[in-house]
């Protein structure tokens, strides 16, 4: 079958930043030099001091390395603020647009350079130094922003950690990280319901070390309550700072944040991005995957706890001195019309959003889009998950009214920015394809031995060459992210996502090939799930994979193994999905359990996951060879009781 093909629009060859001679051109200089290529690429930042190396990295078996720009010296938030204040100081940095409709800000670059100042002050008045770990666990406001800048300002690193995550959850990432000072709100606000992050952030101090001083900033005004000694409202303190803090000297490989992800086993990991290269990754990607002009405003949907939200609404958008959206809402509030709205409201140029929401938002049909104009709408962009081609036609068709190139970007949190994307001046489109490589990128697909498949091909995703973006560690573990990362395959950095690639060199992504299930574009680790259930104490063993589901992309199903003596119910589901919910966060809620009164194991006591993968997704007939099974008995009882009926 030939792949629908969308070519690149009439006039945007000759307007984008980038054709496809240029793609062409650019993508075999980085290849043949990367030394010259990103030497010069590099230009794009301020440097304090200016760097004589450009790339030293090594994937060799137990020497992994990754250094660029190594003797540069340069500061993050000078480069996405100061920079910018004299040619751009009137331009509006950040545009917020609150969850309630009639709110609304404008951050201007002037504005932005003082704010970030005034909360660099506040930080080094509590105590912050370079080098040490700051949380964040804040709602979508611009506070969110001026904290990662102020931190980057004096050279403190930062973790966010997601509004949606729970006491538990939130503890763990200020404890592995020994964060010495944790920024949260009063409240959040998020679809109408109020988020109480203070109350969380209490809770999760009550299992750290207990160290840490807690910054509060004022949201919705609500009682907190406050501890004398540890907790400092940020207003008070604000106002008794200087406005004016110089930035600090960092190396290009000075740790700027940390941000925990889920991997295949165990807790989640800090994937540690460092400041040179990422930056330079940030707004390049930025700049060359959105074709961004000076006029453009840009807004990427996502939450700041994300990677996405760190690269394309914080750090590559104000690097690049753009208008950029934060939001603090949801899409299908206070209606299923809010994204377009807000698109005519703000004359949003680009938009930039997951295949959940559109997935969400096409049931609703087209009528709450065509309603509104989105006249200004000139490129929209997809991340987080494969995005299958009916979403993507609608998104084409509908959002864009056949106007507007779709780049379905696939990165990862630990690439630190896009890595495989169409360019949207250069490259012909296919429904469902990120296409082609990002300059620098050598993408290659691989069977299960390693060996390298040329041509049209199917298999594992690795990448054979580091990048100026990719991630240096995991936080105080590096032997942790050689094995995760570097083992598999030897030499190669393994992704974790299948991969198709056609005969026009075009890569499809085919999703996780390892334990790692993808709800809504948020990465979940079934053992993370699988962990919270077992602590609940009538469950004795469980089971946790990903099934296909129609707008969250995949679901969780949970295999839930009960105490002797105890029976299942709905009652009891209902409870084990509330204790997850407890323990992780609402986006880890199971959204089927089986009562299993066996797991399928192997003699030697390993679960078969590829069965019980087939049967929740319904696909019992074809479950393969169980031979192998201690008690072959325990799968009829599981195909009898299987939840998903199609
Ligand atoms: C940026 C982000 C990474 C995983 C990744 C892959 C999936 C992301 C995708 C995509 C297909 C795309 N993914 N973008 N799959 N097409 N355009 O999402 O980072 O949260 O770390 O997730 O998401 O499976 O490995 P992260």
């Amino acid at each position: 079958m030939q792949d629908k093909i969308h070519p690149v629009p009439a006039g945007w060859a000759e307007s984008a930043r980038v054709d496809d001679a240029a793609y062409q051109a650019m993508y075999q200089e980085a290849l043949a030099d990367p030394n010259g290529f990103w030497g010069r690429q590099a230009a794009r930042l301020d440097w304090l001091k200016p760097f004589t190396k450009v790339k030293n990295t090594s994937y060799a078996p137990g020497a992994v390395s990754i250094k660029w720009f190594e003797d540069g010296a340069l500061n993050v938030s000078a480069n996405c603020v100061d920079r910018h204040v004299e040619a751009r100081g009137d331009k509006v940095a950040i545009l917020w647009e609150g969850d309630d409709p009639s709110e609304s800000r404008r951050i201007t670059y002037r504005e932005l350079h003082r704010e970030v100042q005034v909360f660099a002050n506040v930080l080094l008045s509590l105590g912050v130094e370079k080098g040490d770990r700051v949380t964040l666990y804040m709602p979508m406001i611009p506070e969110a922003a001026f904290a990662m800048l102020a931190c980057a300002r004096i050279g403190a690193i930062h973790s966010v950690v997601f509004g949606g995550f729970s006491p538990d959850s939130l503890a763990g990432r200020i404890s592995d990280c020994h964060s010495k000072l944790v920024i949260t709100a009063d409240e959040g606000v998020r679809g109408g319901r109020k988020v109480p992050l203070k109350h969380n952030t209490d809770l999760a101090l009550t299992k750290t070390i207990g160290e840490e001083k807690v910054l509060v900033v004022r949201r919705t005004g609500a009682e907190v309550a406050m501890h004398a000694g540890r907790d400092f409202w940020y207003h008070e303190v604000a106002a008794t700072v200087s406005e004016v803090c110089p930035p600090a000297e960092m190396n290009a490989e000075d740790p700027l944040f940390i941000l925990y992800t889920s991997g295949s086993t165990g807790r989640p990991k800090g994937v540690l991005h460092t400041s040179g290269g990422y930056l330079l990754w940030a707004s390049l990607t930025h700049e060359l995957v959105f074709d961004l002009k000076e006029d453009d405003v840009f807004w990427c949907t996502a939450d700041v706890g994300w990677v996405t939200g760190h690269s394309y609404i914080v750090y590559g958008p104000l690097a690049n001195g753009a208008t950029t959206v934060m939001f603090e809402g949801v899409p299908n509030y206070p209606s299923v019309s809010r994204c377009w709205e807000v698109i005519d409201k703000h004359a949003i140029t680009i938009f930039y959003t997951a295949p959940t929401a559109l997935r969400a938002l096409m049931q609703a049909g087209d009528e709450p889009v065509k309603k509104t104009s989105r006249a200004s709408l000139r490129l929209l962009g997809s991340v987080g998950e494969p995005i299958n081609p009916e979403a993507w036609e609608w998104y084409w068709r509908v959002v864009g009214e056949g106007r507007c190139p779709i780049v379905d970007t696939w990165w990862q949190t630990e690439t630190g920015g896009i890595l495989i994307s169409p360019l949207p001046g250069a490259t012909d489109l296919k429904p469902g394809s990120a296409t082609r490589p990002f300059f620098g990128v050598q993408p290659a697909i691989v069977d299960g031995e390693g060996n390298i498949l040329e041509g049209a091909t199917e298999g594992n995703l690795v990448l054979l060459d580091s990048w100026p973006g990719q991630m240096r560690t995991v936080y105080g573990d590096h032997e942790r992210f050689e094995q995760t990362y570097f083992s598999t395959y030897k030499n190669m950095y393994f992704t974790g996502d299948g991969c198709r690639r056609d005969a026009d060199g075009y890569y499809w992504i085919t999703g996780r090939v390892d334990d790692v299930i993808n709800v809504s574009g948020h990465r979940m680790g079934t053992a993370e799930v699988e962990s919270a259930l077992v602590s609940h104490p009538k469950v004795s063993e469980a089971a946790v994979v990903g099934y296909p589901h129609d707008i969250k992309g995949q679901g969780i199903y949970a295999y839930v193994t009960l105490m002797k003596g105890e029976a299942g119910s709905d009652a009891l589901k209902k409870e084990l999905v509330g204790w997850v919910r407890a323990e992780i966060g609402p986006i880890a809620s199971p959204d089927l359990i089986q009562f299993a009164p066996g797991l399928p194991k192997t003699r030697s006591g390993k679960i078969m996951r590829r069965i019980l993968r087939k049967i929740a997704e319904d696909e019992y007939g074809s479950l393969g060879d169980t031979s192998t099974l201690a008690d072959p008995a325990v799968v009829d009882d599981l195909v009898a009781n299987r939840q998903n009926r199609k």
